[in-house]
């Protein structure tokens, strides 16, 4: 497959999360048709893959199998967006019940390099489970993205690919996710440390910021070389104090952004090829 010119700009959508309250944040979208509809703007916009958690009648985030393959076939019916399900879930998500999501048949998965504090809770990710879903995906040729929420998780990425080989598809695509209170710093300085570290395999990595650090994050990311993550799961504010309305006017601001760095947002297709789908 050729390799995506380098003026590209994949950005990807995380729309809602598993850590927000629909009571604390009516704008985010957790409903089915909240979701397609932010999805099929989002694509609009600019993205090119949408990283999806979900939520039950209550709002609240559920894995159900269901929901998911349901989700899954909605999402491909209203957009070409690639669809990549968390298997992060929730800080509360037995790990069977996130090596099920693989069953949904998303283009890709979320997998997350290893065990993180995560504010006042922990997200679990130990190594046996790691390797478990590592595996899972390359027999079902579900690409993974990998999640490194710090440096210790770029090394076990080394790791992983050593032991097991490279992932279905053939290439190896990174989410610096920075900023959160127990994982690395959402700074330029911690985001060159982390891409210098990232293994030889690499083929392609976005970076998101949470909070704050969204936009610190983002400039750097463009800066190296590198594609975005936006999202209500990870940023609520669009400036100190104001509320984001929507996750199109976080995908706006990433293709603007992009733009001052002479990059044009990747279409579904060209996110494809780069991913190796
Ligand atoms: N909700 C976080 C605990 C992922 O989607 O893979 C984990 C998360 C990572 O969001
Ligand atoms: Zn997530």
């Amino acid at each position: 497959m050729p390799a995506a010119p380098t003026d590209r700009l994949l950005i990807t959508v995380a729309p809602t999360g598993a850590e927000t309250a629909k009571a604390d944040c009516p704008q985010l979208p957790t409903t089915l048709e909240e979701l397609v509809a932010t999805a099929v703007e989002c694509a609009a916009a600019g993205a090119a893959m949408i990283h999806v958690h979900i939520r039950d009648e209550d709002h609240c985030p559920t894995l159900e199998l269901g929901r998911l393959t349901e989700t899954v076939a909605a999402l491909r019916e209203a957009t070409d967006l690639v669809v990549q399900l968390s298997t992060g879930g929730s800080v509360h998500d037995p790990l069977e019940h996130r090596l099920r999501v693989l069953d949904a048949q998303p283009d890709s998965c979320s997998l997350t390099m290893g065990t993180t504090n995560f504010g006042d809770d922990v997200f679990l990710n130990p190594w046996p489970f790691v390797c478990e879903l590592y595996q899972l995906s390359q027999e079902r040729g579900i690409v993974p993205e990998f999640e490194l929420f710090d440096l210790g998780q770029v090394h076990a990425l080394r790791r992983l690919l050593d032991k097991y080989g490279p992932p279905a598809g053939g290439h190896v695509h990174c989410d610096l996710v920075m900023g959160v209170p127990g994982g690395m710093d959402g700074t330029t300085d911690a985001l060159v440390a982390a891409v210098a570290a990232l293994p030889a395999a690499t083929t392609s990595w976005s970076a998101t910021g949470i909070g704050r650090s969204t936009l610190a994050v983002g400039l750097a990311a463009l800066s190296k070389g590198g594609h975005l993550r936006v999202g209500m799961e990870d940023v609520l504010t669009i400036s100190r104090g104001v509320p984001v309305e929507s996750n199109r006017q976080l995908v706006e601001r990433a293709v603007a952004m992009g733009a001052i760095a002479q990059r044009v947002p990747m279409t579904p297709g060209e996110a494809r090829t780069l991913l190796g789908l």
